[in-house]
Formats: C-alpha cells, structure tokens, sequence
C-alpha cells in the first residue's frame, strides 16, 4: 500500500498533498542540471517557449523524449501511486514539462487544469486530471512556491478571478526533492520569484485514461524511447488506451 489513510484523505478533502523529499538528492540535483540544460539549449533556438511578463517564465515540452532521467522519473511509485488513486489504475501521461520561474516572475495567477475551464458546469465531482510539481529547489514564500486553495476542487460551478487574492489561498513550500501532488481542480498556480535564481521544477500531469491528453505522447516520443519503455511507461504514454481502429 503506497498511499497511506490520512494521504488518501488529504487528497479528498484538500485536494493536494506534499509528498516531503521524496526524491533522493542525487536525482534531485540531475534533474535540475538537465532542465536548466534544456531550457537554455531551447532558448539558443530562438523557438523556446516562454510566458508571464518578460518572458520570465519558461516550459520545455516533451520531457519523456528528452532525457533517460525523464524516463525513470515519471514512473515514480509513490507519485504515480497518487495518481492511481485519484484517476484510476489506468491513468495517462497528459503531459511531462520543465516549468522554470526566473528571478523577477510574477504570480501567475490561480487556474484549474486543462481541459477543466473548458468543461460545461457543474465540472464532474470526481478527479479528471492531476499535477504532481516537483520541487528542484526549496519552493519558499519568496521564490514562487505554488499556491493552492485547499477544498476548492468541490467548487464545481466556479473557477477562480484573474487578479484577485483568495484569503484561503495558501503558498506549499518544502525542501528540494518533495513533490506536490495536485487535483487538476484545485484552484492552484505559480506565485511570484522574488529571489535572485531560478525556481526549477517539473511538473508530471496525469489525466484518466478516457481523456485525450494534453501532448501526443505516440506521436511526439521516438520509437527508441518506445522500443526500451517499461510496461508501466508504455500504459502511461497511452499504448493500451487507443481508439478502436477497425476499418
Ligand atoms: O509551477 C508551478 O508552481 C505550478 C504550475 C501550474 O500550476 C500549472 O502549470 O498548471
């Protein structure tokens, strides 16, 4: 059993749940060196993708297919345990992003996730989709932490004003390592970097298996990533939930 009782419970009731260090530092420090490789190898293509004001934030797409450390990361237990629990045994890959703050980024407002918003109301009450953020640096006050509003998953009418500061919003901070898992629901988002580095972290976002997801995963990750994949890495990147081909 990899998700505890009172696990399971945060993730009804509040709608997240901070899984402390869970990744060794060893990997932790890798997977920080490869995003930040990545980010700047893209940016030197002059095709990066960048957002928030000055270009100051930055996500690179795809990371399955870039990096055998993405591979292995993304078939975390007691993540990917999480996920099971709250989308299904048989949860996808919706999409695998490095999700850098530079220094000066502002608050990127509260959102719930792909394809929510775009949904009719009321939103199903059950899980849809779901983030895990993991944390390369200690996600602090200061730096951009992501800020949650616990129990909002229930609002199912609802989605949150652009601009405006919720009272029950709260920022989860914890050590590099910890991995925040997230009701795609949740009204959540990245919150301002007002310290002088980066704030680097991942961010594996699951959907149920019904769903299209976000990246192409069968289209975009080559047939040598494909070919090596574990069973469990073939299920999450959508080989065992195609549409019925018959002519
Ligand atoms: O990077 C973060 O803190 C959260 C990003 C996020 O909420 C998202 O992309 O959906």
């Amino acid at each position: 059993m990899l998700l505890n009782e009172s696990e399971k419970e945060q993730l009804d009731q509040r709608g997240f749940l901070l899984l402390e260090s869970l990744i060794p530092s060893d990997t932790t420090l890798q997977l920080r060196e490869r995003s930040l490789a990545l980010a700047a190898a893209e940016q030197e293509t002059g095709k990066s993708h960048t957002y928030l004001a000055n270009d100051s934030a930055q996500r690179v797409w795809n990371l399955v297919d870039k990096g055998e450390i993405f591979e292995e990361a993304i078939q975390q237990p007691k993540m990917l345990a999480a996920m099971e629990y709250l989308l299904g045994p048989d949860c996808t890959l919706s999409s695998f992003t490095v999700n850098v703050l530079y220094p000066g980024a502002p608050d990127a407002g509260l959102h719930i996730d792909y394809p929510l918003s775009a949904l009719p109301t009321p939103r199903p009450s059950f899980p849809l989709v779901a983030n895990s953020v993991w944390f390369l640096d200690d996600f602090t006050l200061e730096n951009g932490a992501t800020s949650c509003v616990p129990g909002s998953h229930g609002r199912l009418e609802a989605l949150p004003e652009s601009g405006v500061e919720y009272a029950d919003e709260l920022q989860i901070c914890g050590p590099r390592g910890s991995v925040l898992i997230v009701n795609g629901a949740i009204w959540h988002g990245s919150s301002e970097n007002r310290t002088n580095e980066p704030r680097v972290g991942l961010l594996g976002f699951f959907c149920r298996s019904i769903l299209k997801p976000q990246q192409a995963h069968l289209r975009l990750v080559s047939d040598e990533v494909i070919s090596r994949a574990t069973p469990t890495l073939k299920r999450l990147l959508g080989l065992d939930s195609q549409p019925n081909m018959n002519a």
